[in-house]
């Protein structure tokens, strides 16, 4: 009988991913029929970075107050079983933008602060399309996909780096490059270095310090972050960082001020492109340095929760939320936005320096109760907060339809009656009508991707791929979620993922792990 059940529920998958696959190759971005296309609201997507399933208060937290963020899940549509791509940054920004799994590459692993840019400059990405819908386009905070072509470290520090986002459909950037704890540790706007003199040019390194410059390694008394492990290279601010650099004194952020900084920049977007004066709708990326390490949030932040940098961070995140949102309201912009938060990937508590997060965890459960966290195949490492808000749009509520953030293109694409050209965002597939909560029908699968093997999600079913990964990480403590064997779980009955059912559903392994491969295999 349960033989049958799965055998059916094969057929039943196979049916329903070889037909949406077909109409992603062909036309998957149009809307159903003309004149069927809403007006084309605002759009702001709020991308935190590290930010766990159970780090928000709407999301169960208690020890850290998220009040601007809870504000947005009530008004909106909640997300129980949403995912990102990737459990890392730089492949689920990838997948979030370009509409492509970037596991489909082999060029889209953590980015190096010197990496060329990994979206390359012929890619149709959702910024493209936005901007092809005539709106005004924006990213703001942390970029993360490199800069420039050809050669690591080949861009022009001091003068245009390009190519850069501009080529991908952002008319105005203000980024950081890589991470909060990657050098180059300056802000870079329309492509320039911000703030640079001329006469002390900035030089970035990966594999050669600078003579002369103190490193983490070298000259620790410098400190007043230190890391737990690695991130022992430039000194710029008192914290030690991965990469080196030298020069581009007058660039260089002040950690404590990086949230003031690009949220400011975030507002001053929406303010000189309010559609009421513009006559054309604006899409703003926005993606926060909270919680990525090195957690060193405005002293106005300092214990604001009790748990140290990390739930100090939290709160900081929630004061840019609010601070958006507000933004929103006071230009009278609220009701025509559709507002996106969510987060690249699960939570981590020690990612690399002694900044109290593990000693001043106390009850708080990043993940929510899920197994593993950033960088595993385990539930934290994708599954996600993700909150949609389009006043009078939305089905306010909560709910539990599978969604991934692949679909942000595709579903863009519907909003605003855009249709894509032939091969852009071929993972990509219409979820209007889900993000918005008027169907409670989620996507059929979702793949998955840790540091070293990739996931499938069906029917309450999650299957692992086989890999030679490491099965822990001693340095963040996280469970990566690999093993050399096949993994089956149940998630509805185990969402902690506890029982491996690999061996006793040897039906439902395989066709999970058939579906997998033939996912995969298409181009
Ligand atoms: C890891 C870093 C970690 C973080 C991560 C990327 C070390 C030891 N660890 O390699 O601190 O930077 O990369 O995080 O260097 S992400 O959220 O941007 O993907
Ligand atoms: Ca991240």
């Amino acid at each position: 009988m349960e033989k049958k059940g799965f055998k059916a529920h094969r057929k039943e998958m196979n049916r329903l991913f070889l037909g949406t696959a077909f109409l992603a190759a062909t036309a998957s971005c149009a809307p159903d029929k003309a004149g069927e296309v809403p007006d084309k609201p605002n759009v702001v997507i709020i991308y935190a970075d590290d930010i766990g399933y159970g780090d928000l208060g709407c999301y169960g937290a208690k020890a850290v107050k998220t009040p601007n963020t809870d504000r947005l899940a009530h008004e909106g549509v909640r997300f129980t079983n949403a995912y990102a791509c990737a459990a890392t940054s730089t492949p689920s920004r990838y997948g979030l933008l370009t509409g492509q799994y970037p596991w489909r590459r082999n060029d889209t692993g953590i980015a190096r602060g010197d990496a060329p840019m990994i979206i390359r400059k012929e890619q149709y990405t959702a910024a493209s399309l936005m901007r092809d819908a005539g709106y005004h386009t924006a990213v703001v905070g942390k970029w993360h996909l490199g800069l420039g072509e050809g050669e690591f470290n080949s861009q022009e520090w001091n003068g245009l780096i390009t190519p850069g986002p501009a080529d991908i459909g952002f008319t105005y950037s203000y980024i950081m490059a890589a991470t909060g704890d990657r050098t180059p540790c300056v802000f870079i706007e329309n492509q320039r270095v911000v703030n640079l003199d001329p006469s002390d040019p900035l030089e970035v390194s990966y594999t050669t310090p600078f003579e002369g410059e103190p490193l983490g390694s070298t000259h620790p008394h410098l400190l007043k972050v230190h890391p737990s492990h690695g991130h022992d290279q430039a000194i710029v601010n008192g914290i030690s960082r991965i990469g080196y650099m030298r020069g581009g004194n007058s660039a260089r952020w002040i950690d404590e001020n990086i949230a003031d900084s690009i949220t400011q920049k975030a507002v001053n977007f929406i303010r000189t492109n309010n559609p009421a004066t513009t006559g054309k709708p604006f899409f703003l990326y926005f993606g926060t340095q909270d919680i990525h390490v090195p957690r060193v949030p405005h002293p106005r932040f300092a214990g604001a929760t009790g748990m140290g940098p990390r739930g100090d961070a939290i709160a900081e995140f929630d004061w840019s939320v609010g601070r958006i949102l507000a933004t929103l309201d006071s230009l009278g912009l609220t009701e025509n936005t559709l507002v996106i938060l969510s987060s690249d990937n699960g939570p981590v508590v020690d990612d690399g320096y002694l900044d109290q997060a593990v000693e001043l965890l106390g009850d708080h459960n990043p993940s929510g109760g899920l197994r593993g966290g950033k960088y595993s195949a385990f539930e934290a490492g994708t599954r996600i907060p993700f909150v949609v808000r389009w006043p009078g749009k939305v089905k306010q509520g909560v709910s539990d339809a599978l969604v991934s953030q692949i679909d942000l293109f595709a579903t863009l694409a519907t909003l605003t009656g855009q249709q894509a050209p032939a091969g852009a965002a071929p993972d990509s597939r219409d979820a209007l009508g889900t993000w918005l909560g008027t169907t409670s029908q989620g996507r059929s699968f979702v793949i998955g991707q840790s540091t070293g093997t990739l996931t499938l999600i069906a029917d309450g079913f999650k299957f692992i791929a086989p890999s030679k990964g490491a099965k822990y990480n001693r340095n963040t403590c996280i469970e990566l979620g690999h093993d050399t064997l096949m993994q089956l779980y149940n998630l509805r009955e185990d969402s902690s993922e506890h029982f491996n059912i690999a061996d006793i559903a040897p039906d439902k392994r395989t066709s999970m792990k058939r579906m997998l491969d033939s996912l995969t295999a298409i181009q």
